[in-house]
């Protein structure tokens, strides 16, 4: 990595000495009046990075890393030209028609008529971040890997994506979100592309169209957006009954992450690791959330679909500008190669099936940070392309007939997507190692090949590019023995499609079963068919005749007899979200502030607050300096414009009065009839998250309204007192997430 692109988020500060909350457009504050000075293009933004600044081919170039952008204080064509006038057509006469001879519209419309690209047919809606990852060295034994070696640093890109939506689709929708990796390693790119569910809906890479066309829109009428419930999806997933593990999981709170930083990885299928000698073991791969694994709520992440579309990559990007940067642990569950490749009566090769932890411990080998934002979302973010067939020497596939399929999609994929055969030129995808791949031509080659010999063996470019040997660092794919009969089936044992839902099912604790079952009520709910509902109902009774009943008792229908007893299958500590504590690192806390707050008060929980990483923002009823005048505090949110769903925690710290547009008039969500004592915005921030069971904390005329608005002064994650102390308990219990004892569960 160049030194110049090691950008920190730096910390200015703004004019009343706050440091500014993340999420400013632009690398300096504009001007009032359009600047007409001519001047060099302003350098991107501190928390920003651009891809690597190496040559098409891998070779270093030691170019500063904005060489790519933009040059010049002038307007040009994209030839160079400069330009007097981009504002007026050249026309015969001021109202005459325009001349075809006029290149500049021409060259202008022209290309903006080809702006887009086709987006991803699955995972089209994305964000993505740059980092590095540093290996523990205790996979060094596992795998011959280079990037795997003790303190190596290897630079990756990221891209966090979700299945079903298109391209502008909301990021909080139920569904499983795509988590994948690119490594620019010394010998050469591998990418992770992985999920935040560690099983899939299908074993056969064949039934992916079928499940994503399932899935996907109604072709007749293009609805419903981004989200499953829908008959075609429950009517494929019913019949084709492998899916009902990956459901499950997609109806529990995995389904609709807090943030893309409190999501778990998963590689999902089994890969081979080959040691230096040659020695060979199954692995499965799996990223840890330093924060921990965190949902939504069902509630939250409807009121944010329509608040706050981009809330997951808003999130992200505000996380890294703050300095929050994301972090993960690269574990491995490791297990022997055995001919069956079959562990405690699991089937590898079967992606519907994970290995409990319990039975496999996740070993941690490394650590990834993700510490720079993108400087250019389609040149990075849109135009990356992985495929599961970037390997390194060291890392291999097994048989899994779903790993099988994807080898082929990937590049198949980006041909369309990409336009041609050279996406792997484009900057994002750039390896940093030497490239000397005989591959020509082709359209948008950056390539510039000397010689006059792209083939092998040759004598007239001095036989070069030669083989390398397994001792020079060749990938070298491991023997295995392939027997059998040319057939289209599967091994017997992929026909279990219910062990391991019960399995996930009875590791939940109560409150999460219950918004399991509120999770398929809803989606079964949204399904015009009956015949559908009742069909996936006989699917839950496979799981446990207990969800199925209380699903069928919100649907209204009778629950199936005859279902199977539920088992006594080991729950798996590991797959519930709740019990523990983790880092409040990026958790956004809503502080309500007004004429009546203390100052002094509200700036040292503030202060006590970015001490733990956390973001405070303040809302208060209008913008600008809060109260008038030169106040120390200054609205980043207004009644207006902030929603408690927004906020992980809220501390009141005002009196609460109703702000000047408390009218319906002004603002619909000021609801209720003028003149009431609190702003009717304020009592439905406070409802809402005490609501979704978030701790709230009151301090100085935040007391007061906190009984106002009438909440159990004795309820569970309310915190009072002064602001150290607010601050104090407000971080200890937004460490376990939410107030769990707050949701009255069912069980
Ligand atoms: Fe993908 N998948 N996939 N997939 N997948 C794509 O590639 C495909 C599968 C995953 O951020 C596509 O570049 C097939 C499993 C992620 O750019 C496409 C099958 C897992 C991403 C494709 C699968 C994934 C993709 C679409 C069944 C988790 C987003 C655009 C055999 C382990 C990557 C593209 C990004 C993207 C094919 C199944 C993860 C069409 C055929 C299982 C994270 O090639």
């Amino acid at each position: 990595m160049a030194d110049d692109e090691k950008t920190r988020p730096s910390e200015p500060t703004t004019t009343n000495g706050t440091p500014p909350v993340p999420g400013a457009p632009g690398v300096e504050p504009p001007t009032l009046q359009e600047p007409t000075t001519p001047r060099e293009p302003l350098s991107p933004k501190p928390d920003q990075r651009s891809p690597a600044p190496v040559s098409a081919t891998g070779g270093t170039t030691g170019a500063p890393s904005q060489t790519r952008a933009q040059h010049g204080a002038h307007l040009t064509t994209s030839t160079g030209t400069r330009l007097r006038d981009t504002d007026h057509s050249l026309k015969a006469g001021e109202r005459g028609p325009s001349l075809l001879q006029d290149h500049h519209l021409r060259e202008k419309i022209t290309h903006f008529d080809h702006e887009r690209i086709p987006e991803r047919v699955v995972h089209a809606r994305g964000a993505g971040a740059h980092g590095v990852f540093t290996a523990y060295g205790n996979a060094s034994h596992l795998t011959r890997a280079a990037f795997l070696e003790a303190d190596t640093v290897t630079p990756v890109f990221v891209r966090f994506s979700t299945v079903l939506g298109s391209r502008g689709s909301a990021d909080t929708v139920r569904d499983t979100r795509g988590f994948a990796t690119k490594f620019y390693t010394q010998e050469g790119v591998f990418d992770l592309v992985g999920n935040n569910i560690p099983v899939f809906f299908i074993q056969d890479g064949i039934k992916f169209p079928d499940v994503v066309h399932a899935a996907k829109p109604h072709p007749d009428r293009e609805i419903p957006q981004a989200q499953s419930a829908h008959d075609t999806f429950w009517d494929f997933v019913s019949l084709h009954t492998e899916a009902q593990h990956h459901t499950l999981w997609n109806m529990s709170d995995r389904g609709i992450p807090r943030s893309y930083r409190t999501m778990e990885g998963f590689g999902v299928h089994t890969f081979r690791l080959v040691d230096a000698d040659g020695g060979t073991s199954l692995v499965k791969f799996h990223w840890k959330p330093k924060l921990g694994v965190h949902s939504l709520t069902w509630e939250e992440a409807q009121l944010l679909g329509g608040l706050d579309p981009d809330f997951h990559r808003r999130d992200l990007y505000d996380a890294i500008e703050a300095g929050a940067f994301p972090e993960w642990e690269l574990g491995l569950q490791v297990l022997p190669d055995t001919p069956e490749q079959v562990f405690e009566g699991i089937d590898l090769l079967d992606p519907t099936k994970m290995v409990p932890e319990e039975l496999a411990p996740v070993q941690p080998v490394g650590r990834l940070v993700l510490d720079a934002n993108p400087t250019n979302f389609f040149a990075e973010v849109e135009q990356v392309a992985f495929h599961v067939g970037h390997l390194v020497p060291g890392i291999d596939v097994t048989n899994d007939p779903l790993l099988q399929a994807r080898l082929f999609s990937y590049v198949d994929t980006q041909l369309t997507r990409l336009g041609g055969p050279n996406f792997n030129q484009i900057p994002v995808n750039r390896t940093h190692a030497p490239v000397n791949d005989m591959l020509r031509d082709g359209f948008h080659q950056h390539g510039v090949h000397s010689g006059v010999a792209p083939y092998r063996p040759n004598s007239l470019d001095g036989g070069n590019p030669s083989t390398a040997t397994d001792q020079q660092a060749a990938f070298v794919e491991v023997a295995q023995p392939v027997t059998g009969e040319k057939v289209r089936a599967n091994p017997a044992s992929f026909d279990d499609h219910y062990s391991q839902a019960r399995l996930f099912w009875s590791s939940m604790s109560a409150v999460e079963q219950d918004h399991i079952v509120q999770a398929y009520t809803f989606e079964l709910g949204k399904c015009f068919e009956e015949t559908i509902r009742v069909r996936q109902l006989a699917c839950l009774a496979e799981i446990d005749p207990g969800l199925c009943a209380r699903v069928a008792a919100g649907l209204g229908l009778e629950a199936p007899s005859g279902a199977a007893e539920a088992s006594a299958e080991q729950a798996s500590e590991a797959l519930s979200q709740l019990g523990r504590s983790w880092p409040v690192e990026g958790r956004l806390v809503g502080v309500v502030v007004d004429a009546a707050s203390d100052v002094g008060a509200v700036t040292g929980l503030s202060e006590g607050l970015r001490a733990a990483g956390a973001t405070p923002l303040l809302v208060a009823p209008v913008g600008g300096p809060v109260g008038g005048g030169d106040s120390a505090l200054v609205a980043q949110r207004t009644y207006l414009t902030a929603r408690s769903v927004e906020f992980d925690a809220l501390v009141l710290a005002g009196s609460g009065a109703p702000g000047p547009d408390a009218v319906p008039g002004m603002d619909a969500k000021a609801g209720q009839p003028a003149g009431a004592p609190v702003d009717p915005r304020v009592r439905l921030m406070v409802e809402e998250a005490y609501r979704h069971a978030k701790v709230i904390g009151a301090m100085g005329p935040g007391t007061d309204l906190v009984a106002a608005i009438g909440l159990p002064g004795d309820a569970p994650g309310l915190v009072s007192g002064e602001a150290s102390d607010v601050a104090r308990d407000l971080l200890a219990a937004l460490a376990a997430h939410r107030v769990w004892e707050r949701f009255p569960t069912s069980a």
